[in-house]
């Protein structure tokens, strides 16, 4: 049976589990959410109504750290984690700096958009945080030595990051900004991108 994939076409967390299912060369079937219109079989399927969850037979998973984890253990090539202790923290790591980036994007555009500057600006300090750690890790190369799930989430939420709130949101980070750069050309980068 397919995998399906319940997303949204901008979640950032949804596109981590489209470059890792792209990566891993996994057949899927996405099903667009809208979320100010949940239909009944996402919300039953969903407890935190929630994208990204992942339907694979009777598996229901959701959280998309969560849903890596799972698509490893079934499908470990190739591997997502690392291989070995150091790799291995180095991914879970940057997957966590990079979906912190994603989850105050999220919550300083949607802030803007109702007009409360004050939570905005406080989600904008977090985001500076996470990015001053990556472009730190960036520049004295202390990355994964594989692509895997840190990369993934890094770019998704760097990704989420610039087309929500402009380019200028990494102005201080110029090595993280060549790195991501430079994954452009990867197959999962370009076709996991979201619509403008
Ligand atoms: N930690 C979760 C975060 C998921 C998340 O926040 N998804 C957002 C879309 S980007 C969502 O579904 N928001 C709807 C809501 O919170 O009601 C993950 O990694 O999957």
């Amino acid at each position: 049976m397919a995998l399906r994939l319940f997303n949204s076409a901008r979640s950032p967390f949804g596109r981590k589990l489209r470059i890792i299912l792209i990566e891993k060369n996994l057949t899927f079937e996405e099903v667009t959410v809208d979320l100010d219109n949940r239909s009944a079989e996402f919300v039953a399927l969903s407890p935190l109504g929630k994208v990204p969850v992942l339907v694979d037979g009777e598996m229901v998973i959701f959280d998309s750290t969560v849903v890596a984890e799972y698509l490893e253990d079934v499908f470990p090539h190739p591997a997502m984690f690392g291989l070995g202790v150091r790799q291995r923290l180095l991914h879970r790591t940057l997957d966590e700096l990079g979906d912190h980036v994603a989850e105050q994007a999220v919550v300083a555009f949607f802030a803007l958009q109702s007009g409360d500057t004050e939570v905005a600006s406080s989600a904008f300090s977090r985001v500076s945080k996470a990015l001053a750690e990556l472009e730190r890790r960036a520049s004295v190369h202390a990355w994964p030595s594989e692509f895997g799930v840190g990369d993934a989430a890094v770019i998704s939420g760097c990704g989420y990051l610039t087309l929500r709130h402009g380019e200028d949101a990494l102005i201080a980070c110029p090595n993280l900004r060549a790195w991501l750069l430079a994954q452009d050309a990867r197959l999962s980068v370009a076709g996991s991108r979201p619509p403008i």
